[in-house]
């Protein structure tokens, strides 16, 4: 069985590495020059992260902060989620930093990405496919090669930009020598790892969207990738607040997956795996691969970070290597917390498909993509709003957890020194009070 595993890893692998070869970024210099915009609401809450925490062998209630208390109110959750935000940089993803300056093009074609940081200066680029019709158009930035079924997205009137991850953060490199655009600036021995150099890309890419005036691509923006891909997606959308829709696609462990429940779910890829495999979690994952119980956080709360914004996680329930029961998982304790914001149908979860070619493109997630799509992207028409898990792989939160999940309270701008919520995706502006 292990003999068995390791063969399907290594092909996964192989086949992985081939397609990302096809995606050689070509650099350009940038012409535009703008300030940053924000992408993370509750910046200025005042958060420490304290140098111990209790242990918890289940899922951590996500609105209890980490000095005990609850949260009650909406606003008081923004600060919390910022919490959340800082405890899973320190634990499992490594920081994400905000460079001094990014400037860049965007063309019908292309998008050029240059960003300065403390004196060092890195650049990428990202191409464009434009729809058919007349601009401007939201866009998906999709991860890679892989799953990324670009008709779909073309069809709804979307353009794609394709995003070459392993330009901003490789894979392949030993954890002391990283390399790609993040670690130009942040150096090679970064302790921040790949996913989050990743999504620091995507939002980087995003910073040039919203600095271009809107006659190409508008700031509403998605994210997709499948399997690595997935892993980054998804880390992509829960630290950038501007992307109003993330479709990560069997991401497995290190992806949507609930940490504490990869090692009881057999055939999947451990933790330790998915540390060493690729530099893809922070360095201070590993003293996590063995004991996630002691984690501040866990991925379920990952997708409470993207709430009340649109998500839609497709697993795969056939290759047992991708943990579709944790994923499962994951997703029913994150859907607690677009419950407590009053955004349940927001979040959506599919497993029950019955291709199990890994990254296939599924008949089964056309529809609910486009519907993805139309409501976060264009406002239009309503989400799919449904779990819908395998029969072999469904997940039990019940097991999981002993809190409950409160209706956090509108308001309350007295408990946050930030403001509320932007509404620049129809999204956030449609979902119900
Ligand atoms: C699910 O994503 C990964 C998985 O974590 C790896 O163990 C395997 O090698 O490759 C998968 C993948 O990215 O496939 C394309």
């Amino acid at each position: 069985v292990i003999r068995h595993r390791l063969r399907f890893a290594l092909v996964l692998a192989a086949a992985c590495a081939v397609a990302a070869a096809f995606l050689a970024s070509h650099l350009d210099r940038a012409e535009a020059q703008a300030g940053i915009a924000s992408e993370w609401n509750g910046a200025d809450c005042a958060v420490t992260v304290p140098g111990s925490w209790p242990s918890n062998a289940q899922l951590p209630d996500p609105f209890t902060r980490i000095d005990g208390t609850r949260v009650t109110s909406q606003s008081q959750w923004e600060c919390r989620r910022s919490e959340i935000k800082a405890l899973a940089e320190r634990t499992v993803y490594g920081d994400k930093p905000q460079p001094d300056s990014v400037t860049g093009s965007v063309t019908s074609s292309r998008i050029t990405v240059n960003v300065n940081d403390d004196g060092r200066s890195t650049n990428f680029s990202a191409t464009v496919q434009l729809p058919s019709g007349t601009g401007p158009f939201p866009a998906v930035i999709v991860y890679g090669g892989f799953g990324a079924d670009t008709a779909t997205i073309l069809g709804t009137g979307t353009a794609v930009v394709n995003y070459d991850p392993g330009a901003v953060g490789a894979e392949g490199t030993p954890r002391n020598n990283k390399q790609g655009a993040f670690y130009n600036l942040y150096g090679a021995t970064s302790s921040t790892g790949v996913l989050m150099a990743q999504a620091w890309g995507v939002s980087r890419i995003i910073d040039v969207i919203e600095q271009s005036g809107g006659s190409i691509l508008k700031p509403a923006t998605g994210v997709t990738g499948c399997s690595r891909y997935g892993k980054g997606a998804f880390v992509a959308g829960a630290f950038d607040q501007r992307i109003a829709l993330t479709m990560p696609i069997e991401s497995g462990s290190g992806g949507v997956a609930a940490l504490r429940s990869i090692p009881q779910e057999s055939g999947s890829q451990p933790l330790s795996s998915a540390y060493s495999e690729q530099p893809w979690l922070g360095d201070a994952f590993s003293a996590y691969t063995a004991n996630p119980g002691a984690l501040p956080v866990d991925t379920h709360e990952i997708v409470g970070m993207i709430a009340p914004r649109g998500l839609f996680i497709m697993d795969n329930p056939h290759i047992e290597w991708l943990g579709a029961r944790s994923g499962a998982l994951a997703a029913l304790g994150g859907a607690e917390v677009y419950k407590a914001l009053g955004a349940g149908s927001n979040i959506s979860y599919h497993s029950n498909t019955s291709n199990g070619t890994h990254c296939a493109t599924r008949t089964e997630w056309k529809t609910p993509l486009q519907q993805s799509i139309n409501r976060f992207l264009h406002g239009t028409g309503a989400p799919p709003a449904t779990i819908s898990m395998h029969p072999n792989k469904t997940a039990n939160l019940a097991q999981w957890r002993t809190w409950t999940t409160p209706t956090l309270t509108a308001g309350n701008p007295s408990e946050t020194t930030t403001p509320p919520e932007q509404t620049t995706n129809p999204g956030e502006t449609s979902s119900p009070p």
